[in-house]
Order: C-alpha cells, then sequence, then structure tokens
C-alpha cells in the first residue's frame, strides 16, 4: 500500500496524553480490548508477568500501572486477536509475501501451527511436532555441528536460554550468537578489560541518591520510557541531566507522566535535560576526552595553587592503574581537535565538565548511541576513564548504566549463550553432564553472516528474532541465505526471515510469555534478567494464542531429543515438565551468581547478581580498574572520498520494536505515514541542491567494489548536526557494510555509516 509521508513537528512532552492516545489506538486495532487492559494491572508486577519490551528495571515498589506506551503496545501487539493460520499460508505464495512490507507481515497476528515450506507450492504447510522435529534431528544430525549456528534473540527466558545453549554444546558446536552482538557486545567486550564485569553497576536505587546524570546516545523516551520515571523524580530533587545526542529526542526534553493525575490535568510537563549538547555521531569520544582534558586541567591547576584535588586523588590511588599516562594522554589532546572531532564547542565541553565536577555521584546511561560505532568500544572505555576520574563506580549515586535491549538479552549471556568460551564455565558443563564441550570460540552475528556468504554455514537456528532484517548488507544476506541447507525459525510471529527459505525450512510457533505455559507439573514461571543485573520471575496471565503452540523450553527439547544420543544426565523431559528444575541446573553452574534461585525469584524489584565492582573489587589484568587510551578522537571508520560524505544513523522510530513495525507514527519526532525518508541538516540539503521533502538516492561510500544504495527516500529537513543525517532502522541495513563494525567486539557500526546523498 503506498504511503503519503507528513511531518508535523511535535509540540507535546513525552507521555502525557499522547500516549494514553497511542495505547488505545493500539488497543483498538489489535481487537482485544478488554482483556488486555486488564492484564496490563499485571505487567511488571512481582507476581505478574515481565514486559516483553524494553529491559529496563523493574521496581520493588512498583506504580499502580508499571508500564509505559510502548510496553503497552507490545503488550497488545503480543495478545492481539489475530491469527496466521494454515488456510492464511494456503492463499498466499512465498514469493507474493515477500513483497509485503514488514508491518503487514507481522500484523497477520500470532502463528498457530507449527509449519513446513513446501518448494513445489512455494507456500508454508501445515506439519506435526513430531515430523518436524524428525526431520529437523535428521539433518542436523548429517553436518558437521560447526557449520550450524543457534541464534537467539533476547526475548527469550534464562530457563529457555539455559537449555538452548546446552544444546548447541552437546550438539558440538559454541556458535551462540545472539541480538547482543548487534547491541551491547561492545559493552560486554569493553567494560571486563576496564571494570571486570560485563554489565553495568547501577542499580535502581542509585537514580534516588546520584547527584548528576550524564546521558550518552540513548533515546529514552522510546527505548525505555519507564526511566523517565526516575529522570522526573531526579529533577524534582533538582538533579542536572546532561545530554549528548546528535538528535534532539523528545524525552530528554520533557515528560508529563501519565499516571499523575497533577500533571496530566494541568499538561505541566518536567524538563528533562538541564543541558543538552548536539554531538556529531561518532564524536563522543572527542567530547569525552574533552570532559577529561577540562578536569585534568583544573586539577593541575588545583594542585599547583594548593586548593582542593578536582580528581579524587585516593581513588585513583587505590583503585587504578594507568592513571598517569592517561593523564600525559589528555594534556596532549589540542582543543582544536576535540571540537572538530566532535562538533561542540570548548565552552560546551566545559560546562558539562563543570557540572559533572560539582556533583558527589555521577550515573551515566547510554544505548547504541555509543555501541554501534567502528570505535564504539572505544567510547564505552572513555565514558569508564570520564566517571573513574572521580571515583563515579562502586559508590551509590554513581556507575555506568548500560540500557540493555531486548527484555532478556542480558540474561541469555548470564547462563551461556555466548560463542566466547571464555565466557562460559564450559568445565562446570562437562562435569555436570559429563561431556566434552567444544572448546574453540564459536561466531558472532557478523562471522555467522560471512560464514552464511562464503558457504562455510549450512544451517541456521533461530530463537526468535528477524536475524536477516536486522543485520547489515541485507540484499546479500538475502541471496546467500536461500543456499543454506536448513532454517528452522521458533517465533510468535511471521517475519520476512521466515519467508527467505532455505532447502528444507520450518517455521516452528511458540508460547508468548504473556501466556498461561502449562506443563506436567501445572503452569510454570520463567525468569529474565534487567539492565541493572536483577533477576525476576514472570508468570503468563493469558489464554495461548493456539492450542497447537509448544513453550520454547519444550520446542529446545524437541529438537535435542530428536538430534542428541540420549544422555542420563540430561533430563530433558523433566525440565519441560517443571522449570524449577532448569532454575536449579542453572544455580548448580553458576553458584555464585543464582544461590537459592528458586526461592529467590519473587523477590520484588528481582535479585541483584553480585557484582564484584559495585564493591570494588577489580577482576581485571592488574586486580585493578583500568585506563584505556583511545587510538582516536573519533569513533568513525577513517573514509576518504571524493564526494561529499555524510554519516548516516539508523534509529527505532516510537512505532517500533526494531523489526516489528507497529505503525508509521514516529510521533515524537513529527514523522507520520512513511519511514522511507532520511532527516538532513538543512546547511547540508543546500549544499547537496536538496530540498524539503524531495526524493534523494542514497549511497554508502565504501571501497570495496559493492554497490549500495536506496533510491527515493524523502529528504526531510532535521534539528541535527551538519555532517549527520538520520534514517529507520531496518530500512536502512541494506546500506550498511557488514564489515563495519566495532574493532573489539564486532557490533555492526549502524550509527555511523558514511553515505553520499543526491537528488533523483
Ligand atoms: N519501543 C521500543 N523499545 C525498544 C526497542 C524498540 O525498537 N522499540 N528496541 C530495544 C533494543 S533491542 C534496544 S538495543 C534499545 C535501543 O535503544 P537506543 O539505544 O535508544 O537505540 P536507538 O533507537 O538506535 O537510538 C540511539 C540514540 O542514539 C543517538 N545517536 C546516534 N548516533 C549517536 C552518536 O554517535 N553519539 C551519541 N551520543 N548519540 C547518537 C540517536 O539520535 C538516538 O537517540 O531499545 C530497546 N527498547
Ligand atoms: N540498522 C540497524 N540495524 C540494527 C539495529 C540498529 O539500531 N540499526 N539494532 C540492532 C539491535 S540493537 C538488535 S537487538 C537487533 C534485533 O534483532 P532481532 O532480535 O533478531 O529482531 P527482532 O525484530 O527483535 O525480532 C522480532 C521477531 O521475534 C519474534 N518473537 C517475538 N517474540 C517472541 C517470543 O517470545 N519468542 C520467540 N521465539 N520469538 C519471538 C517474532 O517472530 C518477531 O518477528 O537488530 C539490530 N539491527
Ligand atoms: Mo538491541
Amino acid at each position: 500500500m503506498p504511503r503519503t509521508l507528513r511531518v508535523k513537528p511535535y509540540e507535546q512532552p513525552a507521555g502525557g496524553w499522547g500516549s494514553l492516545q497511542s495505547v488505545a489506538r493500539h488497543s483498538v486495532r489489535q481487537a482485544n480490548v478488554g482483556t488486555t487492559r486488564e492484564l496490563l494491572q499485571h505487567h511488571n508486577k512481582p507476581g505478574g508477568y515481565m514486559c516483553t519490551s524494553c529491559a529496563w528495571a523493574k521496581p520493588a515498589e512498583p506504580h499502580m500501572g508499571e508500564f509505559c506506551e510502548n510496553g503497552a503496545k507490545a503488550t497488545f501487539w503480543e495478545l492481539t486477536s489475530r491469527r496466521a493460520e494454515p488456510s492464511f499460508f494456503a492463499e498466499h505464495p512465498v514469493a507474493e509475501l515477500l513483497s509485503w512490507s514488514d508491518h503487514d507481515l507481522e500484523n497477520q497476528g500470532r502463528l498457530t501451527h507449527p509449519m513446513r515450506y513446501d518448494a513445489a507450492s512455494d507456500r508454508y504447510v501445515a506439519t506435526t511436532w513430531d515430523e518436524a522435529f524428525r526431520t529437523i534431528g535428521e539433518h542436523l544430525r548429517s553436518f558437521d555441528p560447526n557449520s550450524v549456528v543457534f541464534y537467539t534473540s533476547g526475548r527469550a527466558s534464562l530457563e529457555t536460554s539455559y537449555m538452548y545453549q546446552l544444546l548447541a554444546r552437546l550438539y558440538g558446536t559454541n556458535n551462540l550468537p545472539d541480538s547482543s552482538n548487534m547491541c551491547h557486545e561492545t559493552t560486554s567486550a569493553a567494560l571486563p578489560e576496564v571494570l571486570g564485569v560485563p554489565v553495568g553497576t547501577v542499580l535502581l536505587d542509585d537514580f534516588e541518591h546520584t547527584d548528576c546524570i550524564l546521558s550518552f546516545g540513548q533515546n529514552v523516551g522510546t527505548n525505555s520510557p519507564r526511566m523517565l520515571h526516575q529522570l522526573q523524580q531526579a529533577r524534582e530533587r533538582d538533579v542536572p541531566i546532561v545530554v549528548f545526542n546528535p538528535l534532539r529526542e523528545k524525552g530528554w526534553e520533557e515528560f508529563v507522566n501519565p499516571q499523575s493525575p497533577t500533571q496530566m490535568v494541568s499538561n505541566r510537563a518536567t524538563s528533562i535535560a538541564t543541558q543538552y549538547h548536539q554531538v556529531k555521531t561518532g564524536g563522543d569520544i572527542a567530547a569525552l576526552v574533552g570532559m577529561c582534558k577540562a578536569l585534568i586541567e583544573w586539577d593541575d591547576e588545583a594542585r599547583a595553587s594548593g586548593r582542593e584535588r578536582v580528581v579524587d586523588a585516593h581513588f585513583l590511588e587505590q583503585h587504578t592503574h594507568g592513571f598517569e599516562e592517561f593523564a600525559q594522554f589528555i594534556r596532549k589532546q589540542d582543543w582544536a581537535d576535540i571540537e572538530a572531532a566532535g562538533g561542540l564547542s570548548r565552552q560546551a565541553i566545559e560546562e558539562a565538565a563543570r557540572t559533572y565536577c560539582q556533583a558527589e555521584a555521577v550515573l551515566a546511561v547510554y544505548g547504541m548511541g555509543l555501541t554501534q560505532h567502528w570505535r564504539g568500544s572505544e567510547s564505552v572505555q572513555m565514558l569508564c576513564n570520564l566517571l573513574l576520574l572521580r571515583g563515579n563506580i562502586g559508590k551509590t549515586g554513581a556507575g555506568i548504566c548500560p540500557v540493555r535491549g531486548h527484555s532478556n538479552v542480558q540474561g541469555q549471556r548470564t547462563v551461556g549463550i555466548s560463542e566466547k568460551t571464555e565466557l562460559v564455565p564450559l568445565s562446570r558443563l562437562a562435569e555436570l553432564y559429563k561431556f566434552d564441550p567444544p572448546a574453540e570460540d564459536g561466531l558472532t552475528t557478523v562471522d555467522a553472516c560471512r560464514g552464511i556468504i562464503d558457504g562455510s554455514v549450512q544451517a541456521f537456528i533461530g530463537l526468535g528474532g528477524n536475524f536477516v532484517r536486522a543485520v547489515p548488507d541485507r540484499n546479500i544476506m538475502e541471496d546467500a541465505w536461500r543456499r543454506l541447507n536448513l532454517t528452522v525459525n521458533i517465533a510468535t510471529k511471521l517475519n520476512r526471515t521466515h519467508l527467505i527459505t532455505g532447502q528444507t525450512s520450518y517455521l516452528l510457533p511458540c508460547l508468548g510469555r504473556l501466556e498461561v505455559d502449562e506443563q506436567a507439573t501445572g503452569p510454570q514461571a520463567v525468569t529474565m534478567e534487567d539492565s541493572t543485573a536483577c533477576i525476576h520471575a514472570s508468570r503468563g496471565v493469558a489464554a495461548p494464542a493456539s492450542e497447537h503452540l509448544l513453550s520454547e523450553p519444550a520446542i529446545v527439547a524437541g529438537i535435542a531429543k530428536a538430534t542428541l544420543s540420549p544422555n542420563p544426565h540430561v533430563p530433558w523431559d523433566e525440565w519441560v515438565g517443571n522449570y524449577a528444575l532448569v532454575r536449579d541446573a542453572i544455580e548448580a553452574t553458576y553458584p555464585d551468581d543464582f544461590e537459592d534461585f528458586n526461592a529467590r525469584m519473587d523477590t520484588p524489584g528481582g535479585f541483584a547478581r553480585p557484582l564484584p565492582a559495585r564493591r570494588r573489587q577489580w577482576n581485571t589484568d592488574t586486580g585493578k580498574a583500568n585506563f584505556q587510551l583511545p587510538s582516536s578522537l573519533t569513533a568513525n571508520l577513517d573514509t576518504e572520498s571524493a564526494e561529499p560524505l555524510l554519516r548516516l544513523m539508523t534509529l527505532r522510530s516510537n512505532d517500533q520494536f526494531n523489526t516489528t513495525v507497529y505503525g508509521y507514527r514516529d510521533r515524537f519526532r513529527g514523522i507520520h505515514g512513511s519511514r522511507q525518508v532520511v532527516m538532513m541538516n538543512q546547511r547540508d540539503m543546500t549544499r547537496l541542491d536538496i530540498t524539503d521533502g524531495q526524493l534523494v538516492d542514497i549511497r554508502t561510500i565504501a571501497d570495496d567494489g559493492i554497490e549500495r544504495r536506496l533510491s527515493g527516500f524523502t529528504a526531510v529537513e532535521y534539528d541535527l548536526p551538519e555532517g549527520c543525517c538520520a534514517g529507520y532502522y531496518p530500512e536502512c541495513n541494506t546500506l550498511i557494510p557488514l564489515w563495519q563494525h566495532d574493532q573489539l567486539s564486532k557490533t555492526p557500526a549502524f550509527k555511523s555509516v558514511p553515505v553520499h546523498i543526491t537528488p533523483m
């Protein structure tokens, strides 16, 4: 269906009446009005279910409705009354469905039957679970285990994830990439070198005690809206909030709490950011170097004149390694270079540094604007350097807070979904299950893509997600995907990845987290870990979408039993009948993190994993927190180009969850009706002879001989720094070269694609 673009700046705050209207619209469209509204009472509450949208922390004392606009949309979307039944697939051949939009595919509703792809009729046809497991098992037994990829999207529970990693390892491979490899893997790779932990150190309580909040590259109003409660409360205590983001995102500007009758009636918003720095994309290293430079210069002056130190000398001495070298490096940096790389003036950077210095306890939140860059890890480590200077790790009200994406993406890594053997207690698994786990590292997401392109990967099992749509180099990947021998997708809704079929393809429908999961010993609970490393139980409350669905643990066990030779130490059936036994197995594997797991999983607010860095114990090579020097002032890949080069950021709208496009209203950015747009700075438009609303051609600048191009996108004039532009994910994924990724973690550089834009 052709869509018409409308651009209308949004004058309202985040939250407020706009948010209520949007929730109401979605509840009506998914035709589940009454029931779902009742269910929302159990949302993110102890004893209830944990939201399927973002991973933000759930408080011990929840609000009356502990949900946000986007959490409510995710709930409606999962509990829709629509169904994609076998009759739907009989009517529509796969070739036809391939021409449908992401929105229209998922909007068909919940999958109801296990389906097998029939090449002769080019259709998915219903099959039985027995047949599906048997055929999948036969195929898997015929492959070299290292040619099979076991991908996980970040939604599956700790129980499912633990079983899934064990299936892969018993089968013989560590090929366990997950969506984290495209997301916060940068964090998981960068933080251990510096702080000795792969996750953030901040707890929800810290927001109540902090004196200053820094934010880098995260869009709170859209992607973790419940955090606005903590931000609003901090603002009520007059806590400064300093934001670095190329775009002026609504959530960081002002917020009306839809759950506060007084605020709703008066429509008086709380302003959130006290400083808003529109850094250039990839310019955070420069901004952070600048802040550190200001601090160290002020500290040098203080020391010279005998005044109180600006850095926390005691902390630096006791707890850190490499400070002197770092300070020398920082002193040598030139303000002109810092200003050019970050796009911020020295004055603005010093203003931020002053606010940082005046606070006793500072916490920093960050998202994809830091992680998805060529030097994403260096950006994250530079943020740690700044925090370390004043001892802002391991004290109340302070710390580093990566805002994770999927609702259990952090937890999956905790229980063994990882391609990196060093992160997994393989010897413990060997002891518990009496087998020899594969010793070599498996494939990351980027390496899995390479393997699919070069033919060394033969089969792909997807536990959720929309892999082909989420990865870079979409066109190349779609072609390569068809050569796969076997693809198996465990999913709730239809998406494009399911339609690009390998030689043998199965689509296996599962229960969603919100549904009652009845097994041999009764209804089951599952668990997940939030962004602050707190673990919560979740119990489904809605009736299953179809009687033919199996739970994710049951599907994993079904594939395992059909593939592996029996192992008396791995009780697949007992586990499926009683998830508490899986939790016992998790506890046996990770006794420190999961002590008394079954007893503690209902702790209000979750139970916190014991993180050494929170206690200022540093599990690093030096036994201290390590300063790390950046190799450049920019996080962007240096690209030589004779043509005018812009840096494209690919972003989420306020009406999507990753590749799930709920609709076409990016309300906060005022962009409605179409996602085929590119937001541009007015001076760049003039320079490139492009007018507002004009159709343009976007081409990636890369010297690898591959043409990556999108045509017919509409240029929209937008308030972002010169030299930067922005488009939507996943529409722009064709433009992103697979090899442009973070140097340490291989997280794709989705936020700084060098492009050339011309009028059509
Ligand atoms: N409703 C909803 N919630 C979600 C999701 C969703 O799609 N919809 N997705 C979930 C997932 S998996 C994730 S990972 C998170 C993602 O949540 P975010 O981390 O907020 O991810 P993005 O939407 O990609 O936006 C990143 C922000 O970084 C800014 N930015 C871009 N480049 C730079 C840069 O170089 N420097 C700085 N300082 N800023 C930059 C952009 O302007 C944007 O505001 O949200 C999760 N929650
Ligand atoms: N250009 C660009 N690309 C990006 C990003 C970006 O910012 N820019 N962000 C990256 C990031 S941060 C991420 S996390 C990835 C996301 O990549 P993925 O996690 O692979 O993608 P999603 O869109 O979250 O997956 C949606 C699908 O999951 C399935 N699903 C939903 N719920 C369930 C469930 O309960 N169980 C099962 N089994 N399946 C379920 C549905 O079928 C749905 O279609 O994309 C990455 N790609
Ligand atoms: Mo993510």
